[in-house]
């Protein structure tokens, strides 16, 4: 009698099994035509290609902990929102969290904001960079700014004046003229319907703490020695285009 017991397990076994790899070959389907999903890209650099200005510990968390962390939690929240919005590529998405459900829209403020500032920070520093922006760039920073370093103090100032987390940008206005705009937690301009920023700092302490501990200031000093200025220069004449 167990005997047969056991038997009769193992056969249903057997059958769920069959029943269940048939279900997954139909199922599986949804993966790959499922809602597409965010994903973290490689840094264009190692970790340590910044240093001695920013030091790879830093780098890596940042990157692999604090940025998956954001894209993690915004998949999460996205796919309670739905659809629609689960097939929005980020900046749509930026611009329209007004139309969010409400028991999600915190969340994917601030993961959708965080996803976004820091794919756009990794481009913006590099290895071997150029020293300062050069062509219309240049121009438009004496233009708005007076001078190149007026512009460096005005930014620094921003990112010291933002209180607690949060970052400092810079974008042109709707007349073209460049702004400095600083902004809490992982809020952006997209958000409140400006252009795309040209350039970004991160002054979360998670950005600097390990090496530079509460010195905002030197931490925004050295960001300058490794900004991507020619990727900068890309994003402003995308915009006068
Ligand atoms: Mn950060």
């Amino acid at each position: 009698m167990t005997d047969f017991i056991m038997s009769a397990f193992v056969v249903a076994a057997m059958l769920f099994g069959t029943f269940s790899a048939f279900a997954q070959g139909i199922g599986g389907t949804n993966t790959s035509e499922g809602p597409p999903q965010h994903t973290l890209a490689p840094l264009p650099y190692s970790y340590d290609a910044l240093e001695p200005f920013i030091d790879a510990q830093t780098m890596k968390l940042h990157h692999s902990a604090h940025h998956q962390a954001y894209v993690n939690n915004l998949n999460a929240a996205l796919a309670k929102a739905g659809e629609e919005f689960q097939r929005m590529d980020l900046v749509t998405l930026m611009r329209n969290l007004d139309k969010l459900p409400e028991s999600v829209a915190t969340a994917i403020r601030n993961n959708g904001g965080g996803h976004y500032n820091h794919t756009l920070f990794w481009t913006l520093m590099g290895k071997d960079t150029a020293a300062g922006p050069s062509g219309k760039l240049l121009e438009a920073i004496n233009r708005d700014f007076g001078s190149l370093d007026a512009f460096k103090e005005a930014f620094k100032a921003a990112a010291l004046g933002q209180f607690g987390s949060g970052w400092a940008f810079l974008l042109p206005d709707k007349e073209g003229k460049l702004k400095i705009k600083a902004m809490p937690n992982q809020d952006n301009p997209l958000m409140s319907g400006c252009a795309e920023p040209i350039l970004a700092v991160d002054v979360w302490e998670h950005a600097y703490y390990l090496k530079y501990q509460n010195r905002r200031g030197e931490y925004v000093d050295n960001f300058w020695k490794v900004v991507n200025w020619k990727e900068v220069e890309r994003r402003f004449e995308a915009h006068t285009n």
